[in-house]
């Protein structure tokens, strides 16, 4: 009865082993899978947000004519031109849901919205939007520019925006990286004041 017992307990232990060994096994096969989602996950976030602002920077200019600042770092009014209410003529917004914050950015860095493609902290910012190694569009435009942002989070951004064109990934296209930073082509004057077909 005894001898039973021991046995018993003994093929306890040993199952357990095994279970543990057989988690420890799963466990390094998803865990890198489930890290792996959640960047997915962030990067789908600033696709979105990249969306919501192009379409923001586009209503506002139809409306009013003009180029918007929006920076998650100011509180000033003037700095959130499409989400607070300006005295402009014909600003019809709110053109984001909310005052643009670095909540809106889940790798931790800045948002910006801005007005040319000549300011910003990286010089100079122009999109060479047809891959021909030539910046196409620069001077008065919208881009966004997203900060602390590593390598390859920029290649995965880059890989969904500029699919398929040629030339440097990180200096061609509506998506370009520098200094740790993403920056993405929205709109340029010349693009949304063509004449109607
Ligand atoms: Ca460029
Ligand atoms: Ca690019």
């Amino acid at each position: 009865m005894g001898g039973r017992l021991v046995y018993k307990n003994a093929f306890t232990l040993l199952e357990i082993l095994i279970v543990v060994i057989v988690i420890g096994i799963l466990a390094a096969l998803i865990i890198p899978q489930l890290s792996e989602a959640a960047g997915d996950a962030k990067v789908s976030r600033l696709i979105q947000l990249i969306d919501t602002a192009r379409t923001g920077v586009q209503a506002h200019h139809a409306d009013t004519g003009r180029l918007a600042r929006e920076f998650s770092n100011s509180t000033a009014t003037h700095e959130h031109q499409l989400s607070i209410k300006q005295d402009y003529h014909n600003w019809n917004g709110p053109y984001f849901d909310r005052p643009l914050s670095s909540v809106e950015n889940p790798f931790g860095g800045i948002v910006r919205v801005y007005n040319r493609f000549d300011e910003g902290p990286v010089h100079p910012v122009g999109f060479d939007l047809i891959g021909r190694g030539t910046d196409t569009a620069t001077g008065a435009g919208q881009y966004m520019l997203i900060t602390e942002i590593t390598e390859p989070v920029a290649r995965e951004i880059d890989a969904i925006l500029d699919r398929g064109l040629n030339g440097d990934w990180r200096s061609t296209g509506r998506c370009e990286w520098a200094n740790n930073s993403v920056m993405v082509f929205l709109m340029d004057i010349h693009e949304s004041s063509a004449p109607a077909p």
